[in-house]
């Protein structure tokens, strides 16, 4: 049997990392430091202005070519290049995943299927970027002639996170005397908080659904829709204060959205994959055209590297295969990032549905059950929060929980001496999960016997620094370019699909069932498991009063 069809378990490469890690697992990471005073340099990468310190993993020299070796056999090279060119790698959806064609530059080329698909996403790029510069500059006037001042993207999900996360992360970039809101769950308090001190008449909805069938957004949509009307008066207002950005014209048009109002996408642009496209023309408004290019540009940078760079050399291999080793060897269940920036405040948030909707699946490619762990819990919170509350778990629980932390030399923000003591955290938090404090050390210091045990930090627990000069539109461009290439190498390493998300189908479906049995004026009979039955019961008398 050629090796690329072996179960990952059986592949020699595999095999051989798991004859590594029993050597390796005995090694401290003080250890390996003490044996290689060049090992912070060693093993560290810098690329256009990202820099990698991942010397606080538990690997040695021979690890990450045993990992390239093992992506090698698992057909990395060649599903990079299938997912690169359009091929239909997304199985079970029968499509391409082409989001790196979204930040093509223009002058460049991709068939697919005889059709170059750069000229219909600059097209696209290009209205949005003209309907940015007439929002922002005040010429698209509402119903009553007035400009627009608040934009509140209606949107879950992919046609939310992203766009969110961008307009967070880039906020200083952003217009100020424009207010942006991102209203996503069907919760109404997510709407009626958004709009309780905006003016109808001055603000504009931007309605995201690739689908435009998706429940919270089509409720979130109709209500935004009747709040306009209610204060405007009148249907023909509907065309001034309401845009759509979908692949579904059809649904669009039939919501009463004018056709020329709707920024199209394309059906191999995955939702979670989408803040390149149309998707992101709440972020484009709030930065302008031309750092989106920017950001867009970043993306555009990290897809070449990816493409190009040797696997030891190549940054996103090198996070991916490093997820694969915590996973799959030492039993990492979840990985923490970090990042020391408030602007990236929403970053873990969007990160979560990239890997966990993206891995998060128990059977392979050709739908075999996997005999190994995929996905691990992707989660975290921006530092220096995050140390005020659950990093005593990271330094002293009883898991493994390897980190990312990402930082900037530069402060967008600078004030005083905040961002020494900012980054002072970052890289005091790495050094003290690699190395931690001994019960030796302790007791030298005096420290009374009964606490020494309490105030141990055994240390060994692995993290990754990621660090660059300063937030910029291309900066963030290469970072989520960067997560996005370690999902699909983990994902290629995994033998399973990461662009489609059936995980999420089975609740929608069992939640359209239950509506109307909250709604009926009469008793349901109801034909649920026990528990359900008497939760829905209980839910139609309290909400009666
Ligand atoms: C992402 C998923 C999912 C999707 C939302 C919104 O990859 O497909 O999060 O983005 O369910 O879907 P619509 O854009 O169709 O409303």
């Amino acid at each position: 049997m050629m090796a690329t069809h072996l179960p990952l378990p059986l592949r020699p490469a595999w095999q051989a990392a798991l004859k590594h890690f029993e050597e390796v697992e005995n090694h401290t990471l003080g250890e390996l430091f003490a044996a290689d005073p060049q090992r912070g340099e060693r093993f560290s990468l810098e690329w256009d202005g990202l820099y990698l310190d991942y010397s606080k993993n538990r690997i040695t020299a021979e690890t990450l070519p045993l990992l390239a070796r093992l992506a090698e056999e698992c057909g990395l090279g060649e599903r990079i290049e299938a997912m690169f060119s359009g091929q239909a790698i997304n199985l079970t959806e029968k499509r391409a995943a082409l989001h790196t064609a979204l930040r093509l530059p223009p002058q460049a080329r991709l068939v697919v299927d005889g059709v170059d698909m750069v000229p219909q996403v600059q097209a696209v790029l290009e209205r949005m970027a003209a309907f940015a510069g007439r929002i922002r500059s005040g010429e698209w006037l509402g119903f009553t002639g007035r400009p627009v001042r608040s934009i509140v993207n209606i949107g879950i999900g992919g046609s939310d996170l992203g766009p969110v996360m961008a307009y967070e992360a880039l906020k200083a970039y952003s217009e100020r005397t424009l207010a942006l809101r991102f209203v996503s769950n069907v919760d109404g308090t997510d709407f009626a908080e958004a709009v309780r001190d905006l003016d109808p008449a001055e603000t504009l909805f931007i309605v995201s659904s690739k689908t435009f069938t998706t429940q919270e957004t089509m409720t979130n949509a109709h209500t935004a829709r009747a709040w306009c009307l209610e204060a405007l008066g009148d249907e023909r207002a509907v065309s001034r204060h309401f845009v759509a950005v979908s692949t579904n014209a059809q649904r669009v048009a039939q919501f009463g959205i004018d056709p020329d109002n709707m920024f199209g996408f394309w059906d191999w642009v995955g939702g979670r994959y989408s803040l390149d496209s149309a998707i992101g023309l709440s972020t484009m408004i709030a930065i302008g055209g031309e750092n989106f290019r920017r950001m867009l540009a970043g993306f555009y940078a990290m897809d070449q590297h990816f493409l190009s760079a040797p696997f030891t050399e190549n940054l996103p291999v090198i996070l991916g295969l490093l997820t694969v080793w915590y996973t799959d060897f030492f039993g990492a269940r979840s990985q923490a990032v970090l990042p020391y920036d408030q602007y990236l405040k929403r970053f873990p948030a969007y990160l979560q549905q990239l890997t966990m909707e993206s891995n998060g699946k128990s059977v392979t490619r050709a739908g075999d059950l996997v005999t190994y762990h995929t996905c691990p819990v992707f989660w975290g919170e921006p530092g220096t929060n995050g140390q005020h509350s659950f990093y005593q778990l990271l330094h002293q629980g009883t898991q493994l929980i390897p980190c990312d932390f990402i930082c900037f030399a530069q402060s967008l923000n600078p004030l005083g001496e905040h961002q020494d003591l900012l980054v002072s955290n970052v890289f005091a938090q790495a050094e003290a999960l690699a190395f931690g404090k001994s019960a030796d050390t302790l007791r030298s210091e005096g420290m009374a016997e009964w606490l020494v045990p309490h105030r141990t930090f055994h240390g060994n627990r692995p993290s990754n620094v990621l660090l660059a000069e300063r937030l910029t539109p291309e900066v963030l461009g290469k970072l989520v370019a960067l997560y996005e290439h370690s999902v699909f190498t983990q994902s290629v390493i995994w033998d399973i699909n990461p662009f489609d998300q059936w995980g999420v189908e089975l609740g929608k479906a069992l939640a359209q069932r239950i509506v109307p049995e909250l709604q009926s004026p009469e008793a349901p009979s109801l034909a649920h498991d026990s528990s359900t039955n008497a939760l829905i019961h209980r839910y139609r008398r309290l909400h009666r009063g």
